[in-house]
């Protein structure tokens, strides 16, 4: 079975120090919570930005500043920046950070509930948009899916050249509003996924280590991070995104899975290898 790669979804937009006293806001933070996470075997970073108050931001200046602090620290990491931002930012506004070439960005692929009055908005012309855009400037775009119909999509919109392969899906499960984190929806959206594209789950909350666990298994990839959840076991806050990634390493070795080192990583998802 392939290697398993592991995505920290360190910070996120909507989760607070009031949460996790360790979801980190400023930059020095931000590069702790990296390190933590590539120290103990993710090779991906999901990354949102936030001012040093905690409001999310997807501002271009600010995403440069982090990713060059954590490359500093972490030279070889694959940098993911969030283009979901935060519900009710414009398109432009979260297409900030693709203007900083990253290797990876997320392709959120449709409309959703996120709980309360909150909608978080990706019409067709949106996701045509952004995928055209990753096009243009070679991003490998993540594609974010929190229910089967944004598969549908996802994969129309490939159809049509919107989308290039190789196809990588992240699987957002828990969130309210779209699918539940149950293994019989897991198993739904895992295949109705093309059989030469590869996936990685989001497990939110709950749902966060019983999806990994099913990811590893079926030979899929994992993401775990204060993002999705806060809680290392039922009650226990996790005390960095290091310890979550620590626990899907012991998961994945009790299974017999290694895991993928960012060069590794690269070569399972068709990124290009690291000039220096
Ligand atoms: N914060 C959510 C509204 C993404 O990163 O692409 C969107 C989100 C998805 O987190
Ligand atoms: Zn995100």
């Amino acid at each position: 079975m392939e290697k398993l790669i592991i995505t920290a979804a360190i910070c996120g937009a909507e989760v607070l120090k009031e949460h996790n006293p360790a979801v980190p806001y400023t930059v020095e933070e931000m590069v702790r919570e990296a390190k933590s996470a590539y120290d103990a075997g993710a090779s991906i970073i999901h990354l949102h930005v936030r001012w040093d108050d905690g409001t999310p931001t997807q501002d271009k200046g600010r995403f440069e500043e982090i990713i060059n602090a954590i490359k500093e620290e972490i030279h070889d990491v694959i940098i993911q920046p969030s283009t979901g931002g935060a519900v009710g930012m414009t398109d432009d506004e979260r297409l900030q950070p693709t203007e900083l070439k990253p290797e990876m960005a997320t392709l959120d692929c449709g409309t959703l509930n996120f709980g309360g009055d909150e909608v978080f908005t990706n019409t067709e012309n949106t996701i045509k948009y952004f995928g055209k855009k990753m096009i243009e400037l070679g991003i490998k775009p993540e594609l974010e899916v929190f229910d089967k119909s944004m598969i549908d999509m996802a994969l129309r919109l490939h159809k049509k050249g919107f989308i290039l392969d190789p196809m990588h899906f992240d699987l957002v499960m828990g969130v309210n509003g779209g699918i539940t984190g149950e293994l019989r929806d897991f198993v739904f959206l895992r295949h109705s996924l093309p059989a030469d594209s590869t996936y990685t789950v989001a497990g939110i909350g709950r749902f966060e280590f019983p999806l990994a666990m099913a990811a590893i298994i079926d030979g899929g990839h994992v993401r775990v991070g204060f993002e999705d959840n806060v809680y290392l076991s039922k009650g226990v806050l996790a005390k960095s995104n290091g310890e979550l990634v620590e626990k899907v390493v012991r998961m994945a070795k009790e299974m017999g899975r290694q895991i993928a080192n960012p060069t590794e990583a690269r070569q399972i998802l068709g990124l290009k290898p690291l000039t220096k």
